[in-house]
């Protein structure tokens, strides 16, 4: 990002100094045409960039597929049961089954800041998806799952919900990103019983840090199953879940 900021600004400089003589406008434009050149080759090398690189092979300089968005369906990339290996930074969730269904009987969620690791040969997977913001990787978010471990449908955002809309009463799991508690409400608009998670989980490389925490079911948050019903950004009650003991550094290697 440094590197962007200096080629703009001599750019600039360049711009500035030819726009009276004849050509400036040439010399303009091909000033702003390396400037964008430039952008293109940095916007790649974005730090804090999520992405999933699937290996179908334990090689680490074999082929792999990246991944930087969710993907329902395996077979469409050819990777259906067959990534034994991934390379990641985010939060990521991984299915034995197709549309991160309930029916998936392994899960996995590896959470890395540019890190490795091999998948668990037991593990077929057939889906896969991220937790958190779809922005930049530790904007504060949160997503609710319609089943246990994080399995199903969800609802998910980054502000206040007074309502969970057609999500009423129906969510088991929950993940957040970032550095903002969130609290969860059994009633419409804020009311009810509620509970505060705090991201007490950070994992750190390359200066880039990602803060989450989760419940794999609502039982862990001491609410009953399938009872939320509004969502709100901090922490508003004094009733606050802090999780398991916090896992801190290193390039990270939590599995939930
Ligand atoms: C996944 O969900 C979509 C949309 O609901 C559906 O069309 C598709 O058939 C499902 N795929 C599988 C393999 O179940
Ligand atoms: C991390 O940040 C520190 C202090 O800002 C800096 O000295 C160091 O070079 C950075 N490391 C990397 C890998 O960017
Ligand atoms: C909820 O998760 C906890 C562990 O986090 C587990 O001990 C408990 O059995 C789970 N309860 C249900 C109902 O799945
Ligand atoms: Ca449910």
């Amino acid at each position: 990002m440094v590197k962007i900021k200096q080629v703009c600004s001599q750019a600039l400089v360049i711009a500035g100094r030819e726009v009276n003589k004849m050509g400036a406008y040439v010399h303009l434009f091909l000033s702003f045409l390396a400037v964008i050149s430039n952008y293109n080759a940095q916007a790649f090398d974005i730090p804090d960039r999520r992405y999933l690189k699937a290996y179908i092979s334990d090689d680490p300089d074999g082929p792999y597929h990246e991944f930087l968005d969710y993907s329902p369906d395996l077979r469409d990339q050819g990777l259906d049961n067959s990534i034994k290996r991934v390379c990641l930074t985010g939060f990521w969730l991984l299915y034995s089954d197709y549309n991160y269904s309930e029916e998936s009987s392994e899960r996995l969620g590896p959470v890395h800041v540019n890190g490795c690791e091999a998948l668990p040969p037991s593990l077929s997977t057939s889906s896969l998806r991220y937790a958190g913001s779809p922005y930049h990787l530790d904007d504060s978010y949160y997503n609710l799952y319609e089943g246990i471990k994080y399995r199903g449908q969800e609802f998910r955002g980054n502000t206040n919900a007074d309502s969970l809309l057609e999500f009423d009463l129906r969510m088991s799991s929950v993940i957040i990103c970032g550095q903002s508690p969130w609290t969860f409400f059994t009633g419409l608009q804020f009311t009810g019983e509620a509970v505060c998670l705090y991201p007490t989980h950070i994992n750190t490389g390359n200066n880039i840090s990602l803060h989450w925490n989760f419940a794999q079911n609502m039982s862990q948050l001491g609410l009953p199953d399938n009872s939320i019903r509004s969502v709100a950004k901090g922490c508003l009650t004094d009733n606050v879940y802090r999780g398991d003991r916090p896992h801190q550094g290193g390039l990270g290697d939590a599995v939930v």
